[in-house]
């Protein structure tokens, strides 16, 4: 082959998957709003969130207010107020937040603040910065207007005390184990999507431990044009494969949500050993409203509104 038509031919098959779901062939839902979040407390903060779309609100206040439920709960110990602590009795938190333009904000080892959430938004709205840190993103949060509160609830204290004097230090988390951040995704009536996530991270991790979900690409990632994708699980194995990112490139590339779900779990696996006790789950929404889900191990599920309806689902294993 001439060397012209070589660049010409290898310049088409790189073009053509990367534009496959971008184009026209994949058709943007409207008015029909959808929110896709990890987990059963997903179903609460579903019910905020489309109360928000169905009367025209945007995706990126449909996400916000939705996990604001969940950081709200006192009774879940894996997001905001009530929150497991990490081995110093800590409550620290990670969250992040992307809009359909491409914009984002995130906090990471966040202490005292109920909603980390709101803190990533304000982050991304009001200053030229996407992500702070630890007492920065705290004085931020008070210059803002947050108040500072004991997030260390009782139950979560003596969970703690349980779990020090079993001197249980372990490095690798079970299936399910400990861990169930809220990742939302939303679409609204325009058919614009954007995507939350906020955590306490793994129980009883090292002080100072960030995880993956105030990191944009891996806790969750929009691209408008596409869809988005959100995580939840071990942290360490989203990050070292900018996860949600991944997902949302799959689907550019032509794979459904579901492929692109599964193929981002099995690039996991196979760094990991099918041995790996470890869970990741992934959701993920393309812009024609399709979704899809995958989980290393079973137990994990995720709430769908859809049609109006907002039921739970088992995701099934790969392992
Ligand atoms: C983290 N991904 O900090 C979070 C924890 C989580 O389900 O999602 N648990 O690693």
């Amino acid at each position: 082959m001439k060397r012209r038509n070589f660049l010409k031919a290898s310049a088409l098959t790189l073009a053509s998957p990367l534009l496959a779901s971008g184009d026209q062939k994949v058709k943007r839902n409207t008015q029909n709003p959808i929110v896709i979040s990890t987990w059963n407390h997903g179903i609460p903060a579903n019910e905020v969130s489309a109360e928000i779309l169905h009367a025209g609100g945007s995706a990126l206040d449909a996400v916000e207010a939705g996990v604001r439920v969940t950081e709200a709960d006192a009774q879940n110990q894996s997001v905001g107020l009530g929150g497991r602590p990490d081995r110093k009795g800590i409550v620290t938190l990670d969250a992040s937040i992307m809009d359909s333009q491409g914009n984002a904000g995130s906090v990471a080892f966040l202490q005292n603040i109920k909603h980390p959430i709101s803190v990533a938004r304000l982050v991304m709205e009001k200053t030229d910065h996407v992500m702070l840190a630890g007492q920065g993103a705290l004085e931020f949060a008070k210059e803002q207007g947050f108040e500072e509160e004991n997030l260390l609830t009782e139950q979560s204290a003596v969970g703690w005390e349980e779990w020090k004097r079993n001197n249980n230090i372990k490095d690798t988390w079970g299936p399910n184990d400990d861990h169930d951040t809220i990742t939302s995704l939303a679409q609204d009536k325009n058919g614009n999507i954007a995507a939350a996530c906020t955590t306490s991270g793994l129980a009883y991790k090292l002080h100072g431990r960030v995880g993956d979900s105030p990191i944009i690409g891996a806790g969750m990632f929009v691209d408008n044009e596409i869809g988005a994708a959100g995580a939840t699980g071990v942290g360490e194995l989203v990050m070292r494969t900018c996860g949600s990112f991944l997902v949302v490139e799959l689907m550019r590339q032509g794979l459904s949500p579901m492929e692109a779900c599964n193929e981002a779990v099995e690039r996991i696996i196979k760094k990991e050993g099918k041995n790996t006790k470890s869970q990741v789950g992934y959701i993920a929404l393309r812009k024609d409203g399709e979704i899809g889900y995958a989980s290393i191990h079973k137990g994990f599920q995720y709430a769908l509104y859809k049609n109006k309806k907002n039921k739970l689902y088992d995701v099934p294993s790969k392992l």
